[in-house]
């Protein structure tokens, strides 16, 4: 008899420590709906990956999540097109479908059972979404290099998902310092992994002109070649910005080129002394003050030029937008700012994209629908709203990524704020600013400014781990989102991110564990 009990128990103890429930896993962004079924789906050296249609982008996006799970599993995972005889058990499906609960391009639904993994979605893109939902719900170990032996098992149930704002990105700044190709492709990684759409180039600025445009090749080869510290700069050519534009596609996130004016151009200015007013042109600048300089808005050659580039830009960015800056121009009239930010405005139409602009921008006649990016004027942003613009929050007291955690963080500036996790997590885009609701904004965007920022490992410091929190306020709605609760979800990624070797910000308000 206690043979038997003493049976029972573990056994029965043992199953419940087994099984996992997919309602209790921390993923971030936190799904919208999740139900539990009993038991774990096991992905084993025979499971296949089934797509519904052999379609290029199908094949595309399932070749990803085979990739993705390859290197720690050591498991071929080959995919295949779905048919009666894949329909043994075992296998992971990804499916297109009409069903109306897929409305929006990136809902998904992914179905868990002991025989299958289910992800539907109505768009390729939608899957890539729910791929990423799929990973968390693996053991951290999934984010290793080397292959691992463990199980690779997934709680079973069932996650109904989409998002709240369509504009869910971050900024990265490539002309304080400047930032290799691959670099950007580890930061499109980080953004596609909590499922953010939107990447913003900030590509030129006071220090570095940064991309290539073959009409002003000095651009580059001058204003390109030094960065804050008078270390040396670089830039990327049309090639190398067109391989970066293909990664993100890849990874479902839109590129967003910034070439900021008319202030912020010194490197321009540097490079071509007819852009100057008195046709001279100054030093290269390499120090970290703002609002010093500003193109010449009375000649026609300034158009010229601006013309060229933004030519040039959207002739490579498939993405709809094109940001032309617009901040803090202490150094152009505010006369001559309107009438220049009207004339930029119609070369960006002529070239068929749509403007984003900080929110300096509304005091011109900025037209129906143009972007303005909140980031510390509420005044601008109001303004903006009642000329009938969109808003994109990145109020600084909150979305600067640049700011310091505390007063000891060894990089970062604080003219904004010290932006602990919890601080950069608490707040709801759509009550921050009592006049903006939720429809007036396109979404939420966190800037990293990298005055203080040298490689990928600062950038990782800065990150991680506030970026989850920005993703989790772009995703999901807030009634799900509570500061104690995420803090406990956030902490149990910290052998994840150890896995995925993150220079991440132990944060003492994190229970990390
Ligand atoms: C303000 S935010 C700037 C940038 C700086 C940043 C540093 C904005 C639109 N302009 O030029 O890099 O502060 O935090």
């Amino acid at each position: 008899i206690f043979g038997l009990a003493l049976f029972l128990t573990l056994a029965f103890s043992s199953r419940n420590f087994n099984e996992k429930d997919m309602s209790k896993e921390s993923l971030i962004p936190i799904p919208i709906q999740i139900e539990n079924y009993e038991g774990n789906f096991t992905i084993t050296p025979e499971t296949v990956i089934l797509i519904s249609e052999d379609e290029e982008e199908m094949r595309s996006v399932a070749s990803y999540l085979s990739e993705f799970l390859s290197p720690a599993t050591g498991f071929e995972l080959p995919v295949k097109q779905n048919s009666e005889e894949n329909k043994n058990s075992g296998n992971i499906l990804l499916s297109l479908s009409e069903n109306s609960q897929f409305q929006k391009p990136e809902a998904y639904t992914l179905e868990v059972t002991v025989e299958n993994v289910h992800l539907q979605a109505s768009t390729p893109e939608g899957l890539f979404r729910g791929i990423q939902t799929l990973r968390q719900l693996l053991p951290p170990e999934i984010e290793s290099d080397k292959v691992q032996n463990i199980e690779w098992n997934v709680s079973s149930g069932k996650i109904e998902d989409h998002p709240q704002y369509s504009y869910r990105g971050a900024m990265l700044d490539v002309s304080r310092h400047f930032f290799s190709v691959n670099e950007v492709k580890q930061y499109i990684d980080f953004l596609a992994a909590y499922k953010m759409n939107k990447l913003h180039l900030h590509l030129s600025d006071d220090q570095g002109w940064r991309i290539e445009i073959k009409k002003w090749p000095k651009l580059t080869s001058i204003g390109g070649s030094r960065e804050v510290g008078d270390t040396e700069g670089g830039f990327y050519t049309q090639e190398d910005y067109k391989e970066i534009v293909a990664y993100a596609q890849k990874h479902y996130i839109t590129v967003i080129p910034e070439i900021d004016m008319p202030g912020h151009t010194n490197a321009a200015l540097a490079s071509y002394p007819q852009l100057n007013c008195d046709d001279n042109a100054p030093e290269l600048y390499t120090g970290i003050e703002v609002g010093f300089s500003s193109l010449c808005v009375n000649k026609e050659i300034t158009y010229e030029f601006i013309d060229d580039v933004i030519s040039e830009i959207a002739a490579i960015t498939p993405g709809p937008y094109f940001h032309i800056g617009g901040d803090e121009s202490h150094a152009t009239s505010k006369e001559d700012y309107n009438y220049f930010i009207n004339r930029v405005q119609k070369i960006v139409k002529k070239y068929d994209k749509e403007i984003i602009g900080w929110d300096e921008i509304q005091t011109a006649d900025i037209e129906e629908g143009v972007v303005a990016q909140f980031w510390h004027s509420e005044e601008n942003a109001i303004a903006a709203k009642k000329k009938k613009a969109k808003i994109l929050m990145s109020p600084s007291k909150r979305a600067y990524m640049d700011m310091q955690y505390d007063s000891l963080s060894p990089l970062g500036l604080h003219w904004a704020a010290y932006i602990e996790v919890d601080s950069a997590y608490n707040w709801n885009p759509a009550t921050l600013v009592p006049e903006i609701a939720k429809e007036d904004i396109v979404g939420i965007e966190a800037p990293l400014w990298t005055e203080t920022i040298k490689d990928i490992e600062d950038v990782e410091y800065m990150v991680f781990p506030r970026l989850p929190g920005y993703a989790e306020i772009g995703w999901s709605p807030d009634s799900l989102r509570d500061w104690g609760e995420y803090k406990v979800r956030l902490g149990e990624q910290y052998k994840r991110f150890k896995i995925m070797n993150l220079n991440f910000y132990e944060s003492p308000r994190v229970p990390w564990e």
